[in-house]
């Protein structure tokens, strides 16, 4: 009998992401996996005899295809016994009919599941993970990688900064889903670092931050030891998340692409750097840090898995377009409250300079309606010069998934929270 059920899990899979708008300028793009056109799942099944699957890997290999995932079930029906998934990209049309080809000689039965027509390519669906472990995919593809910051970052000339980023990215480079997120003993000077932050943000909820953000705080406070002088551990977060909200971190060594980032929330998965921003500018950070990821994203609310849902297999139009959502909603969301303003996004609740800024009247603001939001131009480097202000906090959330439901797609998904993988619903 084979005895496989997971054979290899390829950390090499395709991406067409390309979306540079959330990328602040001063950093340098990192290693964007190639871009490989026709992406083919086929399901083949073999009876039960001894060197069946080799045959059929050494058939696929001679014809010089790499596969990027073999998964194997028992077969359903009485005369199949094994059947196995592959995926795996070609370069053309006929390389795909060769695979099938020299796969009829050997199997019993092969069946394209999926394959990119290259008649009708505007039915192509970029890939995205189907189980929560497929996340592991992203793991190394980030924009941005702690160790190489670049000359303008206030940490580049600042060698001891660059090792410590260096090591605690390390972490998040070898972490696989299942593991729990090592701790962290923060450095004297990280740890103050964080109280700077964490005191001046205090002071600064009770009169600008929304009262959603000032409910969960408390409870990170006793559950998560949030404190001015600890820096609390992912682990920590992660576990109490999933009790709360099904929610789990994982860590990130910087910036992914906004597809891979959506991507995750799909699985209530929240990517989250553990690195702290440099001591000299504790005030902004045009990226994330520890301090904006557990200061700022402490409410994390249900409407940003329906965010990621939306994001998976979506086009790079449609990706921009939720990307963009998510930077006025999720992080620099502003939304009424008692007839005030008040600050939502996790972005303002991280940054005690932006957060004291965006409540004055020098930025622009202007009513929160998804389709007018959805195709507004951003910077990311600097405080922003115009906020989107919602009636509250929960129209915000409404708002934001119908327009999800605007997104249409060739397919449907679902998420089945026993298994944390989607379910998809073909169309056609
Ligand atoms: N990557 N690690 C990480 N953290 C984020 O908050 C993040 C990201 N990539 C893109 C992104 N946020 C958003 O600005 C949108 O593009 C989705
Ligand atoms: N500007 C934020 C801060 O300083 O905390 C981080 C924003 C990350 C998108
Ligand atoms: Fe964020």
């Amino acid at each position: 009998m084979i005895e496989v059920t997971k054979i290899l899990d390829s950390r090499e899979m395709s991406t067409t992401s390309n979306n540079v708008n959330a990328i602040p300028a001063l950093h340098k793009c990192g290693p964007q996996v190639g871009i490989t056109p026709f992406r083919n799942t086929l399901l083949f099944s073999i009876t039960d005899r001894v060197g069946a699957l080799d045959e059929c890997l050494a058939a696929i290999k001679s014809l010089n295809i790499s596969l990027k995932r073999i998964e194997s079930r028992p077969s359903k029906t009485p005369e199949w016994d094994y059947e196995f998934f592959i995926d795996f990209d070609a370069e053309s049309r006929e390389q795909l009919t060769n695979v099938v080809s020299e796969l009829q000689k050997i199997a019993r039965h092969v069946q394209i599941i999926s394959s990119i027509d290259s008649e009708a390519t505007e039915k192509y669906v970029p890939w995205f993970p189907r189980k929560k472990a497929d996340l592991d995919t992203f793991a190394e593809k980030v924009l941005e990688m702690g160790e190489e910051l670049t000359s303008d970052h206030p940490g580049a000339k600042d060698p001891v900064y660059r090792a410590r980023r260096a090591e605690i990215t390390r972490i998040a480079k070898t972490h696989r889903h299942g593991q729990p997120i090592p701790r962290i003993e923060y450095t004297k000077e990280e740890v103050e670092t964080w109280a700077t932050v964490f005191r001046n943000l205090a002071k600064l909820f009770p009169t600008h931050a929304c009262r959603e953000h000032q409910y969960v705080f408390p409870l990170l406070v006793e559950n998560c030891r949030y404190r001015e002088d600890n820096i609390p551990q992912l682990e920590d977060i992660s576990r109490f998340l999933k009790d709360c909200t099904g929610f789990t971190l994982r860590p990130v060594m910087g910036l992914l692409t906004s597809r891979d980032f959506l991507n995750g929330l799909a699985f209530r998965v929240f990517h989250s750097t553990q690195y702290i921003r440099h001591h000299s500018k504790p005030l902004y950070t045009p990226e994330p840090d520890i301090c904006h990821e557990l200061l700022g994203h402490a409410n994390f609310a249900d409407f940003s898995q329906e965010i990621g849902l939306a994001s998976l297999g979506a086009s790079d139009s449609d990706i921009e377009k939720l990307a963009t959502i998510y930077w006025f909603t999720v992080e620099f969301g502003l939304c009424r409250q008692d007839g005030e303003i008040r600050a939502y996004g996790a972005g303002l609740l991280s940054s005690f300079g932006e957060l004291e800024y965006a409540l004055t009247d020098k930025p622009e603001k202007k009513p929160f309606e998804p389709s007018k939001t959805a195709v507004q131009k951003y910077i990311v480097t600097e405080y922003q010069p115009l906020y989107f202000v919602a009636e509250s906090f929960k129209d915000a959330q409404q708002k934001v998934r119908d327009y999800a439901k605007t997104l249409t797609r060739p397919f449907s998904v679902r998420y089945n929270p026993y298994t944390e993988s989607v379910e998809v619903l073909d169309d056609k």
